[in-house]
């Protein structure tokens, strides 16, 4: 209601009462006469209004109310003790609260800085404000992630599969309802989701323990046959047993010379020290047509030698060969890898990555003739015999990451169907 109507409207309701009406932000009303009172209505329940004998309802009264909406009537009585109430008014009161400028703390309490996560995984964080914490917004390689959570506890699920393996950094915006804002401490987390074990294109779990034939369980099929090994304790099963004086051989596939990543992987029981690089697998001859050789070196380390379309000279980046820094001991059974990504080789074992060089020139492995041998070489004038067992032998034509080799490492690879 204006306050010219709340003026009209209480005159005619109290007569000749002197009413003087101020509305600004807030309200005064005054002086009545002695005998005249205005009062709220009941329902706000403000009995510090209610005037009996009062004089006015001052500024003081509206602010002494939270703001909102009320309605006002003034009561006026004569020298008889004739009483009328005026017509309702109403009135919103509106004053300005003290301003917050106050930001909001927060910090992420899950999941741990420097946390390995994958699947799904729960983001938590704690936040609190002089006022109140409007809500809390929680960003992944800052973007948002999720909406705005706006109830405590704050907390969301967040599925890692949906972002690439790697290091990513998750931080909380907490805001007040003044829109103040604070932004915790970054936290990063490895992303570290296992990827279906693709690309794999040669398996020999060498369970067949008697016989010639060992099977590729791989999509290759690619049966390999035994000349001069036999058969021994597994890793699991059985095991290819080279003893230093031969090999299983499969054919050449073009699905054996992996382009730009690969991964190359075993399990070995090493009996004696290589008296020269000791095969695992072996696509190499002496020749422009060596392709690479997996194995270990005379320090017992993880070795690859390798040529890529870059060159077919010895001693170039194309050309080359490099070893771990750590060592496979005797007379245990050990998990070794290869990993090439690009110009990177990562040497891994039992797991746990032992060293990394950039060694590698951007090109392809190249794609040769030759046979792929497990456990030798015996062409090109070398034998490079592998002296002791190989389990589980695995090629990839991709990088695998370091959970998928520790996956492989605790998966033996499983029987393959019947192959020609
Ligand atoms: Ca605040
Ligand atoms: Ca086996
Ligand atoms: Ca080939």
């Amino acid at each position: 209601m204006r306050a010219s109507a709340f003026y009209s409207g209480a005159r005619r309701a109290i007569g000749r009462a002197l009413l003087v009406a101020c509305l600004t932000a807030l309200i005064v009303v005054g002086p009545l006469r002695a005998n005249t009172a205005m009062r709220a209505p009941r329902s706000t329940a403000q009995p510090s209004w209610l005037r009996p004998t009062g004089t006015a309802w001052q500024a003081r009264h509206a602010a002494s109310v939270p703001n909102g909406t009320y309605t006002l009537t003034a009561l006026a009585r004569d020298a008889a003790g004739n009483v009328t109430t005026s017509a309702p008014i109403t009135v919103t009161v509106m004053n300005p609260g003290p301003v917050d400028t106050t930001p909001p703390t927060v910090a992420l309490t899950t999941p741990a800085d420097g946390a390995a996560v994958n699947t799904v995984v729960t983001l938590s964080a704690a936040a609190s404000d002089n006022v109140g914490v409007a809500g809390v917004q929680f960003r992944l390689n800052g973007a948002d992630l999720g909406p705005e959570d706006t109830t405590s506890p704050y907390s969301i699920t967040w599925n890692t599969a949906t972002i690439g393996n790697g290091v990513h950094t998750l931080t909380a915006t907490a805001r007040d309802a003044a829109g103040n804002t604070a932004t915790s401490t970054p936290r990063t987390v490895t992303v570290s989701n296992l990827m279906p074990l693709t690309q794999l294109v040669a398996a020999y779990a060498f369970d067949e323990g008697a016989g010639l034939s060992a099977l590729d369980s791989s999509p290759t099929q690619n049966r390999a046959v035994l000349a001069g090994a036999g058969w021994g304790v597994g890793r699991s099963g059985s095991a290819l047993a080279a003893n230093g004086v031969g090999y299983a051989e499969a054919a050449d596939r073009s699905a054996l010379s992996p382009g730009l990543t690969a991964t190359f992987e075993a399990w070995v029981f090493l009996t004696g020290a290589p008296t020269e690089p000791a095969s695992i697998l072996n696509k190499w001859s002496q020749s422009s047509d060596d392709e690479y050789l997996f194995g270990l070196d005379t320090s017992r380390r993880v070795y690859l030698a390798w040529q890529t379309t870059g060159g077919a000279i010895w001693g170039t980046p194309s050309f080359n060969d490099a070893a771990s820094a750590g060592q496979v001991p005797l007379n245990v059974w050990t998990h070794v890898a290869v990993v090439r990504n690009g110009p990177v080789v990562s040497f891994y074992i039992n797991g746990s990555l032992s060293s990394s060089v950039t060694a590698m020139d951007a090109n392809p492995f190249r794609n040769g003739t030759n046979s792929l041998r497990v456990g030798s070489q015996s062409r090109g004038g070398r034998v490079r015999a592998f002296p002791g067992r190989i389990d589980d032998a695995r090629l990839y034509r991709r990088a695998l990451a370091p959970a998928e080799i520790q996956l492989d490492m605790n998966t033996p690879i499983s029987a393959p169907g019947s192959q020609d």
